[in-house]
């Protein structure tokens, strides 16, 4: 099934807003397979910013995302990268819809709350990037009949 990475990025964490932000997630009947807190190195954001690298905003994006813990998960479900970012909304919370966890908690143009994958290549890379298979929990939602099913 697919999977996103997503981190909530050092302003969630600083403004305690993990909770409310994960309950998005929960609330929709999306499944956490893994879970952490952790400091993100400097070798690691350069890592998973690869592509940005260059861009006038690199340097400030991380030293931002090493600045302060953060707290990274995987999330499953058919779809999920979609879900996710459809969830997370526009990429500053000056322009993102409110409803949308960017547009409701927040407003400022460099500190953004969330991250989440954007492509079924760069979910997959940034997924082994930050967990070991190990780490990633496999078990089924008991209610997945509910959620995700159809009635035929
Ligand atoms: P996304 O997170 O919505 O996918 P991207 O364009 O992939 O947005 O940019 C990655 C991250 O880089 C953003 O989440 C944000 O933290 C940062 N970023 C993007 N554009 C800017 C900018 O113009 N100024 C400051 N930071 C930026
Ligand atoms: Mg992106």
């Amino acid at each position: 099934m697919e999977k996103s990475l997503i981190i909530l990025k050092p302003d969630a964490v600083q403004r305690q807003l993990a909770g409310k932000i994960i309950s998005r997630f929960e609330e929709k009947g999306i499944q956490i397979v893994g879970c952490k807190l952790m400091k993100i190195t400097m070798d690691l954001a350069s890592e998973h910013y690869a592509p940005h690298k260059g861009k006038p905003f690199y340097e400030g994006l991380v030293n931002y995302m090493t600045s302060s813990p953060v707290i990274v998960l995987v999330l499953q479900a058919n779809g999920v990268i979609a879900m996710a970012r459809k969830l997370m909304g526009a990429t500053f919370g000056c322009d993102a819809e409110p409803g949308t966890i960017r547009g409701d908690f927040g407003g400022s143009k460099g500190f953004n709350l969330i991250h989440g994958s954007d492509s079924p290549e760069a979910a997959e890379k940034e997924v082994s990037l930050f967990f070991k298979p190990e780490e990633l929990v496999d078990y089924t939602l008991t209610n997945e009949h509910w959620l995700f099913g159809d009635n035929d």
